[in-house]
């Protein structure tokens, strides 16, 4: 006769209804004994000034272009972009199997700190904050004339990210890509048969069963999700219902750049290691015709803005997915059956949670010269 049905045991599927598609769960794998001896990525000891960085301050770029002496966060027009903001339209197609769109957009690259060898997680409160701003007001910017802003982080080699000194990018179209059409599709649904919007029920039963919480604040909450495909998937939540980054009140913001570094630290906690990851943020698409959305002082956030009702069925949120699994140096591949038939993991999410939750919040860099130094 079978046994009960257990999740930590028993090969189950879980249901992401942020895109409506499932993840196979194979926690009986994590039975065979945790192989977890922590491989160290070799040291990472970057110079503060690097004169070959095309993003440190008063360097040459590929365009020709000097940067100037930035001294907190700078953001340029991406020499190489993918998106050009005129195009001539694509036509009719000749057949509906063999259709295409011209897409018109534009491509930013944003240095996070003037410093080559920080990151995120090792930058202070404000200088973070000051990231957390120039986010909202590019959000701000570019969603006056373009549908869809994508900002995104892709950090470390492992990830193909070409330069170490801290940077994301910037990419604003006329269209919206794939992943958020899935979640404006199902979280529209939701909002239709129940009246709330899917991710604030979500944060409450996050708040409610805790056991996927790896840290939270007075206004964020960073869970490993329920869904979560990838080993150390995160996804960071504002508690209150809010549409786009530009809606943070100054609080907010603050108490942004405070999870922030607390989820980024435990992440290079982990294997001790610069964790690495793609990270981006996801919020209501700009309608550029009806929407309000020219806010970029966090003061006046939500008050003399028009209520924009028609995308009240999204909340906010930033993805961080990132690839490593065991240790510094092993990756996890989507592949095979994850390409053929749907993603899989071993751990589950409350395992990974449990585990995250559990490391310091003081960076290891900080313990570990402070321990050289007595
Ligand atoms: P990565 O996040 O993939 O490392 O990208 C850095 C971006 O910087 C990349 O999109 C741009 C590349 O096109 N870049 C410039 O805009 N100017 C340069 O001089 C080199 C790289
Ligand atoms: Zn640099």
């Amino acid at each position: 006769m079978k046994s009960e049905f257990d999740p930590t045991e028993h090969p189950h599927r879980r249901f992401n209804p942020l895109i409506d598609e499932w993840v196979q769960v194979s926690p009986h794998r994590m039975k065979r004994p945790w192989q977890g001896q922590v491989e160290k990525a070799p040291p990472d000891n970057r110079p503060a000034y690097d004169p070959n960085c095309y993003l440190c301050p008063g360097n040459g770029r590929a365009s020709g272009d000097t940067n100037p002496e930035y001294t907190s966060t700078y953001v340029f027009p991406n020499d190489f972009a993918a998106l050009l903001s005129d195009v001539p339209s694509a036509g009719e197609p000749a057949h509906p199997l063999l259709q295409s769109q011209a897409v018109e957009g534009v491509c930013r690259v944003m240095c996070f700190s003037p410093r080559h060898d920080l990151t995120l997680p090792e930058m202070s409160l404000p200088e973070i904050r000051g990231v957390v701003d120039t986010w909202a007001a590019q959000a701000a910017e570019l969603g006056q004339t373009y549908r869809w802003v994508q900002i995104f982080e892709n950090k470390g080699a492992i990830m193909g990210c070409s330069n170490p000194h801290p940077h994301g990018q910037i990419w604003a179209l006329n269209a919206l890509p794939n992943e958020p059409a899935a979640e404006e599709k199902a979280q529209k649904r939701y909002w239709e048969e129940n009246g709330r919007p899917l991710l604030i029920d979500y944060v409450n039963l996050e708040l409610e069963q805790k056991e996927r919480i790896v840290v939270q604040n007075e206004h964020w909450l960073a869970v490993v999700p329920y869904w979560a495909v990838w080993p150390f998937e995160l996804l960071l939540l504002p508690r209150r219902h809010i549409l786009r980054l530009p809606d943070l009140t100054n609080d907010e913001r603050d108490a942004l750049s405070d999870i922030l570094k607390k989820m980024l630290t435990r992440y290079d906690n982990l294997f001790e290691t610069s964790f690495p990851y793609s990270m981006g943020w996801h919020g209501a698409p700009f309608d550029t015709e009806t929407c309000q959305v020219s806010q970029t002082d966090p003061a006046r956030a939500n008050s003399d803005n028009k209520p924009d009702r028609s995308f009240n069925h999204w909340q906010l949120h930033a993805h961080f997915y990132p690839p490593l699994l065991r240790s510094a140096t092993v990756k996890k591949f989507l592949v095979g059956y994850e390409m053929l038939g749907e993603a899989q993991r071993d751990l589950t999410a409350e395992q990974a949670a449990d585990r995250l939750r559990t490391l310091p919040d003081v960076h290891y860099k900080m313990t570990n010269t402070a321990n050289k130094s007595s």
